[in-house]
């Protein structure tokens, strides 16, 4: 395995300018035959051409129509004496679809051919300069049988289509848009297609098709409105149109993450592209309308402009996830549906992207070095990549962004970019702006990893009637990099009295005031902001919106976060300060050792909340809430994972029993009528009667109540949609109520023949709150069930992922069993699909802040893992940097 640095790159000693594939499909054996138009890149000195190759047979090797000699060198072909001129080459080889269980390449799924080819797949299927910044304009002949392979799908336009002899017949496609490898796809099965005819602003029609397999079109509904969504939403927001003809989207069940953005053929994950109301709960129907836009959105940002190297992956992933998100708020609606978006998003990023930045794998937005560039698809590169990309937005505004993407666009379309082209784009569109002031130093957020610290101290002077905010930053030490520089921190703020009212700010030194609201910005390690005509001692309200993706510690007391959290203009800050209220009770009763005790102000404020006649439902679920485990895990020296669960279950059974009647109260007020939409007004209202009755099956047995547990049992079986049902399902399970198994029985009796829901039944039962060690040996009994399989992604993330990562107290055991089979289960899984078991493979990378006695155990399994010869380079470098 070697080491890849980014300081080595160098431009491809060839060109590839065009590609002519003929697939003859079979599963054992695909016939490949690729004629190429190459050039020498006149900027590189002579040398051999070395075209990379992965699991493939080589048959036939020509250049200029002449068989030239080639040896092999590792996973390379080499021509040692290739033309200077221009000149054609010709390859033939053969690959085993069949036999791809790594889902990277040309593989078989559910009896049809689909591929993977990014990062690295497009040379498992033929011979070629597999590097984004070789860009070639493909045609591509498919062959196969037609009974059993009736669509014959690939990038771009049909040229022409028709019957063979034996059977099989042919499709050519023709792309005409210069491509990078990793965009090329291929899908050829028994495929029934949703259609939809669009017009464009620049009336120019288009075909949507999205392809799944028959009897699932019914579910497409939802996949196909958000994908007409994406394209209007883009053309008004940026000014980006769709340019192909014809714009498609295949379903398939194998797949190792969400979607792929392939040039006009997009694959998807059937997770991330069927709904139903029956099947799917509101957070699929949100998770596939964000996806759905996510690919369609790499269509400019990732395609039309795409990454000069795998370095520069954020470049398009961080950008694609801003848009996204932008898109999800955009849809969502007004104000406060657009903050529960906020919220949700840094939930997500503090769950994830902050562990991340603190542990082994911890790597800059911008990586300087990896081993698989398929471990460094992470939550850093595509959340906090979206979060850089929102800083820049925050400090040129809006419409300066979006002068900056355009000229961005204007430079680099059709070209294979860096971050720093992005940088400079949008720098030089907004000449004298906070942001190309201090570009270099903005910068820092591609090369450092590590969420930075900020503090902040408030002073105000009652006689001067002055307030000044001190905010200090600093980076603490990752691997690798042990000094950080100062970062450029857009801090947007606003002061409130203490009665809750908005103060103006009038900062020292500028004319006038500045109205409520205002971007401080941060960029040396300590800064003073004084605030002159303040009438009244200020509560500080920072980081609204969660301006900077940072750690903030804004020393304010439970008065002051009491103001926020009822006061706020800032949706985020009002439910940031909610959270800090509940974060400080459970980290405080983890400090003493003391069980947990909450106090009457704090419950008044929640139940303040839950009853609040304004606040929309939505909120309100996330509001009452508690911070996760793994969240709260981040905020201590030493992780005891058994005590963190024993003061969040303490908390909610406290949070239960102390506002019964306030959630029978929401319980009843929340539940809605009519057909199944999944709106954001709906879909809070059942968030919060599904968190209501997860409260009130809770409390039961200590309420002496048989009601509420047999209402939830009563709507489970009678539920209209799948997130009632699941919801309540959850209650009963997570309560570990009498009903629970008889549900859990019938629930898979109903959906056995519905893989998507089998997931959720498998998930479900990974995640229940440990009890005596049953979840863990159901966990392991269910590895044993008829249904599950470590060969299908989701259904092996459903189990395993579920109790290795979201299950803490039931995975981290006194007694190392949780370990022991983390370890079985990573080398199994690596022998299959090392993607996969790289993924599951990282959930050590924080092990070293493990208390006595899981650190040492953890080590222990972490070592078994790297005790094996023949592991992925995938596992390698995950347990390897955990080792480090
Ligand atoms: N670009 C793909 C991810 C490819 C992952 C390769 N291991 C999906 C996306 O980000 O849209
Ligand atoms: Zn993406």
């Amino acid at each position: 395995a070697t080491l890849i640095r980014r300081e080595d790159y160098q431009a491809p000693a060839f060109w590839i300018r065009t590609v002519d594939l003929t697939f003859d499909l079979d599963p054992a054996k695909t016939l490949v035959t690729a004629k190429m138009a190459l050039e020498r890149n006149s900027a590189v000195a002579h040398g051999p051409l070395r075209l990379h190759g992965e699991a493939l047979n080589v048959l036939r090797v020509l250049i200029n129509g002449e068989s030239v000699s080639f040896r092999q060198d590792g996973n390379e072909l080499v021509i040692d004496n290739a033309p200077d001129a221009d000149f054609a080459l010709e390859l033939r080889n053969t690959c085993a679809p069949d036999k791809n269980t790594t889902l990277n390449g040309l593989y078989t799924s559910g009896g049809s051919f689909f591929t993977q080819c990014e990062a690295e797949g497009f040379r498992r299927i033929t011979y070629f300069l597999d590097r984004p910044d070789v860009m070639a304009v493909y045609t591509v002949l498919l062959r196969a049988d037609k009974a059993k392979y009736p669509v014959l799908l690939s990038n771009g336009n049909l040229l022409e289509s028709g019957e063979l002899p034996n059977g099989r017949h042919f499709a050519k496609w023709h792309d005409p848009f210069p491509k990078p490898s990793y965009l090329f796809a291929l899908v050829a099965g028994d495929l029934v297609a949703r259609e939809q005819r669009v017009r464009t602003r620049a009336g120019k029609d288009h075909l949507l098709q999205v392809y799944v397999r028959r009897g699932d079109l019914e579910k497409t509904e939802h996949a196909m409105n958000s994908l007409i969504a994406s394209i209007v939403w883009d053309e008004a927001r940026f000014n980006l149109p769709l340019d192909l003809e014809r714009f498609m989207i295949v379903g398939v069940s194998d797949f190792n993450m969400g979607a792929m953005e392939n040039k006009g053929l997009n694959i998807f994950n059937t997770s991330a592209l069927l709904a139903s109301p029956a099947t799917a709960t509101d957070a699929d129907f949100g998770r596939i309308e964000s996806i759905v836009a996510h690919e369609y959105f790499h269509n400019w940002t990732g395609n039309r402009v795409t990454c000069r190297d795998w370095f520069q992956l954020s470049l398009k992933e961080g950008l694609t996830v801003f848009r996204d998100q932008e898109f999800s708020m955009d849809m969502a609606g007004g104000a406060s549906a657009r903050a529960v978006c906020r919220i949700q998003d840094v939930r997500n990023l503090r769950s994830a992207q902050f562990p991340e930045d603190s542990g082994a794998m911890a790597h800059p937005v911008r990586p300087d070095s990896y081993v698989e560039i398929n471990n460094f698809y992470t939550t850093t590169i595509y959340e906090k990549g979206s979060e850089v990309v929102r800083m820049y937005q925050t400090l040129v505004g809006r419409a300066g962004f979006e002068a900056g993407l355009k000229l961005y666009f204007e430079r680099h379309d059709g070209q294979a970019v860096t971050c720093d082209d992005f940088a400079a784009a949008i720098a030089d569109a907004n000449p004298g702006s906070a942001l190309t002031t201090r570009l270099d130093a903005f910068k820092r957020w591609y090369s450092q990893a590590g969420t930075p610290h900020v503090q902040a101290r408030g002073a105000y002077d009652a006689a001067a009637q002055s307030y000044t905010l001190t905010l200090s930053q600093h980076s603490p030490a990752t691997p690798g990099q042990p000094d950080k520089l100062p970062q450029v921190i857009p801090v947007a703020m606003g002061l409130l009295s203490h009665e809750g009212q908005a103060l103006t700010l009038h900062l020292q030194g500028e004319a006038a005031a500045i109205g409520a609201e205002h971007v401080l910005v941060l960029e040396q390690p300590e800064q003073s902001f004084v605030f002159i005509n303040v009438a009244c001692a200020p509560v500080p309200s920072l980081l609204r919106g969660f301006s900077a993706p940072v750690i903030l510690d804004d020393g304010l007391s439970d008065a002051e976060l009491l103001v926020l959290l009822q006061h706020d203009s800032d949706a985020f800050n009002r439910w940031e300060a909610g959270q800090r209220l509940s974060l400080n009770r459970i980290l405080a009763a983890l400090r003493s050792g003391a069980a947990l005790q909450l106090d009457d102000a704090y419950l008044g404020a929640m139940r303040a909340v839950l009853r609040h006649p304004q606040l929309d439902a939505a909120f309100k679920e996330l509001a009452l809430t508690l911070p996760g485990e793994g969240y709260i895990a981040e905020q201590v020296e030493i992780v005891d994972p058994q005590a963190i669960h024993a003061v969040v279950e303490s908390a909610q059974k406290q949070m239960a029993a102390a506002l019964r009647e306030d959630w029978i109260a929401a319980f009843e007020a929340n539940q809605v009528m009519g057909g199944y939409t999944p709106d954001p007004v709906s879909s809070g209202k059942r968030a919060l009667a599904n968190l209501a009755l997860s409260m009130l099956v809770l409390e039961a047995p200590r309420a002496q109540d048989s009601v509420w547990p047999g209402r939830a049992y009563q709507r489970f079986k009678d539920a209209g949609n799948m997130t009632d049902r699941l919801g309540a399902l959850a209650a009963l399970v997570n309560a570990h109520a009498e009903l629970a198994d008889s549900a859990l029985d019938r629930f898979h009796e109903l959906f056995k023949d519905d893989p998507l829901v089998v997931d959720k039944w498998f998930a479900l039962q990974g995640r229940v709150p440990e009890q005596d060690g049953k979840t863990f040996a159901r966990v392991k009994q269910l590895t044993k069930h008829a249904d599950f399989t470590l060969k299908n992604p989701n259904r092996a993330r459903s189990l395993l992922f579920s109790l290795c990562m979201y299950n803490p107290a039931a995975f981290h055991r006194a007694d190392a069993a949780g370990y022991v089979f983390w370890a079985e289960q990573v080398l199994a899984l690596d022998a299959i699909n090392p993607q996969i078991a790289s993924r599951l493979a990282r959930v050590m990378d924080r092990w070293t802040t493990l208390a006595t006695p899981y650190r040492s155990a953890a080590l222990e399994a972490i070592r078994r893992v790297a005790a094996k010869a023949d592991l992925s380079n995938d596992v390698r470098e995950v347990i390897s940097r955990a080792l480090a």
